[in-house]
């Protein structure tokens, strides 16, 4: 029954008070749909597989987004493409509706309006401009209020990515959209993950430019068994990891209840 016990929930805060001077932009977002309902122009079902098919050097001047009109055919993620004009070319990481993430370009540049194929005439985009510097968007939804339940014994490891102040990686739920953000208080018609592996939180990160807003969590593992929502690891003096208003619960007796640590290990109090 323990799990079946009134919620408790605690609305976190924000690390962001720790003020950054806003820079001018150099780079622009390459927004991929997080939705567990697989609603329209959903890119992955799971925040999980966003993070594995996305990872990159952020950083490279060999990664770059590009804007697009809409794929022909499919191009797959990790597929390799050629410029068909340019004759560049590089590794597709991820292809939304509107947008392609190219990593490893080579013998380029790519040039705006140019077919970007896997199999030319067939499987392709053509891009609309030159490309820039990317910071790599999950952008999470429930268009039908399912949470993301994370499989038994795992959790959503942010790692093995290379980012900067300007290429950075951004989780959030946009406030904008009725199907992803919480309104400050916990909304199970709303994006939410939820988590079970104890003494692992829901999430965890040990990357060093990293915006991770507005998510719920929840964590069912007993209350001693480290139920933690977000862990920020291995943070170094070059680094800029901004948590704004997410909120944690479990769904057991929660009076020792820290939803969240940083930095520190996965559990830690
Ligand atoms: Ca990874």
């Amino acid at each position: 029954m323990k799990f079946f016990k009134p919620t408790i929930y605690l609305a976190i805060i924000a690390v962001s008070a720790m003020l950054l001077v806003n820079r001018a932009s150099a780079a622009t977002e390459f927004v991929a749909i997080v939705d567990p309902d697989n609603g329209p122009s959903t890119s992955f079902t799971s925040l999980s597989s966003w993070e594995t098919a996305v990872q990159c050097d952020l950083t490279a001047a060999t990664t770059l987004v590009f804007s697009h009109s809409g794929i022909t055919g499919s191009i797959a993620n990790g597929a390799s493409v050629t410029g068909a004009t340019s004759g560049a070319t590089a590794t597709a990481e991820h292809t939304t509706d509107s947008q392609i993430l190219l990593t490893g370009i080579a013998s380029g540049p790519f040039q705006s309006g140019e077919q970007v194929y896997v199999t030319q005439n067939v499987h392709y985009v053509v891009i609309s401009d030159a490309g820039d510097g990317a910071i790599a968007v999950a952008q999470c939804r429930s268009t039908g209020g399912s949470a993301e339940t994370l499989a038994f014994e795992t959790y959503i490891n942010i790692t093995g990515w290379t980012t900067d102040a300007d290429n950075y990686i951004k989780i959030w739920t946009d406030p904008d959209d009725p199907y992803g953000r919480h309104s400050g208080k916990w909304d199970n018609s709303k994006y939410r993950i939820s988590g079970s592996y104890e003494w692992f939180p829901v999430i965890s990160t040990d990357e060093a430019y990293v915006r991770i807003d507005g998510l719920q969590m929840e964590h069912s593992a007993d209350r001693d068994q480290g139920p933690v929502g977000i862990v920020v690891d291995a943070v170094t003096t070059s680094s800029d990891v901004r948590i704004q208003p997410s909120m944690s619960s479990v769904t057991i007796d929660a009076t020792e209840l820290v939803p969240w640590s940083m930095p520190g290990e996965p559990g830690a109090r």
